[in-house]
């Protein structure tokens, strides 16, 4: 049996309240705090897992790792990791990637350090600076063991992560495989194990998020936690690939800049084009995460970040890139160049829709698989429309004059009936309001909507009540009320079309 007191002895530092992980802060997830409080069954979880019997003859890896600045610590620590906690016959090389770093010590003082390693190094430089995405396009380019394993430059690989990573692509070589990101932390460098309990989704303004993983994921794995979690999306910086399946569908788009979108990018591709992307919940990698991106992006972050964004969503999303277009106001005026070769892709490998990943790999969805509209839902009276008011989940939404101009007052009105705007729907839980916004649940109950197209009368269901205008006291939000029939409780549910996106 496992407890806490045996933990160190599992491998992964000491029992640790994780509800203060910077991961979950800097990603907005009130819904992580409660999977984490699970933390007793994880230590079971990791006990378990050492159990576990590996064949000796898995494929060898190389460790793919760019940097950009790194400080040497942080660097080095990442390499040791890799050299003293993976099997040696199992670890190709590894292979680091100076992404036109201007410190001198990672220069000539680097490379005769990693020379004495007991495992081969080899340091590849860029000309000039290119970006994650080049970077490590160039790095597997050079490197030979048959899996290809991407690193961060600011990790720390646990005792046992290696083999359960590599098992899984032995077994089917178009399965991508992620580990448990653990978080370390940017303050103290302590460590903190991370949740098996969560998996990545994103939301319509194609964000990378943590969402808990789902009651039918779980089902699937009849309760074993310690079975893989089928994951629809990747968080980006730590995986492995069979190298020539990396070749077949399509490596990276290097026709995206930097950083940003590859990660959903390529988790598109593997679901649509016939692979599985996977989180190995007995593979533990820590990570450093900061607060903010310590580089500067040429030609500002937000622009980069569209235009990959944009690649991504005409490549891979069909119809449902409107929801990306319709809530990001001004993202359609982005370049996103030449997307013709990424087409062709797709194509000639015949991969699936994007309703068909909705659908089957990701049915709890940010983005709905049905809905009735998708637009402003603007008051008959009052010529008013609800707005988000850019508030953050919990908070009520508001009611602001029309714009047309999507963004904040994007609503869809879903075929489950509910009224989401992003990754949040409107809520009742009490007669009489508030009217809040809460992370969607996908169960109904006080996120039950019924529109009456006739009566144009939107009800909440649970307290019977409409929605209507708002009150004297508080001319920016919504108030709900007992059904009258007034025009004050008609809406109109309006797709809004943006021009230039047509
Ligand atoms: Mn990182």
């Amino acid at each position: 049996m496992c407890n806490c007191g045996k933990l160190s002895a599992c491998g992964y530092g000491d029992c640790k309240d994780v509800s203060s992980n910077p991961q979950e802060r800097n990603l907005g997830l009130a819904a992580l705090t409660e999977a984490l409080t699970f933390t007793k069954s994880r230590f079971d979880l990791v006990c378990r897992c050492k159990t576990k019997v590996y064949a000796d003859n898995l494929p060898t890896t190389s460790v793919v790792i760019v940097f950009h600045n790194e400080a040497w610590s942080t660097l080095l620590r990442t390499v040791h990791s890799v050299i003293n906690r993976s099997p040696r016959h199992m670890l190709e090389e590894i292979v680091l990637v100076d992404d036109a770093s201007e410190r001198d010590f990672l220069k000539r003082p680097l490379e005769s350090y990693v020379k004495k390693l007991k495992v081969p190094v080899h340091v590849i430089r860029m000309e000039q600076r290119s970006g994650l995405i080049r970077a490590r396009l160039k790095g597997a380019a050079a490197s030979k063991g048959q899996v290809i394993t991407f690193l961060d430059a600011h990790c720390e690989c646990t005792v046992g992560w290696l083999e359960p990573l590599l098992a899984r692509i032995k077994a089917d070589r178009r399965t991508v495989v992620c580990p448990i990101i653990d978080v370390i932390s940017d303050d103290t460098f302590e460590y903190m194990a991370g949740s098996d309990m969560t998996y990545g989704g994103f939301n319509w303004k194609l964000n990378f998020r943590w969402y808990p993983v789902p009651q039918r994921e779980m089902d699937r794995r009849k309760g074993d936690r310690t079975l893989p979690v089928r994951t629809p999306t990747m968080a980006g910086g730590l995986f492995s690939i069979d190298r020539d399946y990396f070749q077949e569908i399509g490596t990276y788009d290097a026709g995206m800049d930097i950083w940003g979108g590859e990660n959903l990018e390529i988790s598109f591709r593997i679901w649509q084009c016939g692979g599985t992307l996977e989180i190995v919940t007995c593979s533990h990698v820590g990570h450093v995460f900061r607060k903010a991106t310590p580089y500067t992006f040429p030609g500002g972050t937000g622009q980069i970040i569209n235009k990959n964004n944009r690649r991504l969503a005409e490549v891979w999303m069909d119809e449902f890139k409107n929801f990306f277009y319709i809530i990001s106001p001004g993202v359609t005026k982005v370049d996103y160049g030449d997307i013709s070769s990424r087409l062709g892709l797709r194509r000639k490998l015949q991969c699936k829709p994007f309703s068909w990943y909705l659908e089957n790999v990701y049915p709890d969805s940010q983005i709905p698989r049905h809905y009735f509209s998708l637009g402003e839902i603007r008051n008959v009276e009052t010529n008013q429309c609800l707005d988000n008011m850019a508030r953050k989940e919990n908070e009520k939404v508001g009611i602001f004059n029309c714009h047309g101009m999507g963004g904040n007052q994007v609503f869809s009105y879903t075929a489950n009936k509910e009224i989401r705007t992003d990754d949040l729907c409107l809520d009742v839980s009490k007669l009489n309001g508030p009217v809040t916004m809460l992370k969607c649940h996908h169960l109904k109950g006080n996120q039950l909507w019924e529109y009456d197209p006739v009566k144009l009368t939107l009800l909440h269901v649970n307290s019977n009540q409409c929605l209507d205008k708002a009150t004297e006291e508080d001319s920016q939000v919504p108030s709900i009320r007992d059904c009258t029939g007034s025009r004050s409780q008609q809406w109109l549910l309006r797709n809004v079309t943006l021009p230039e996106i047509f």
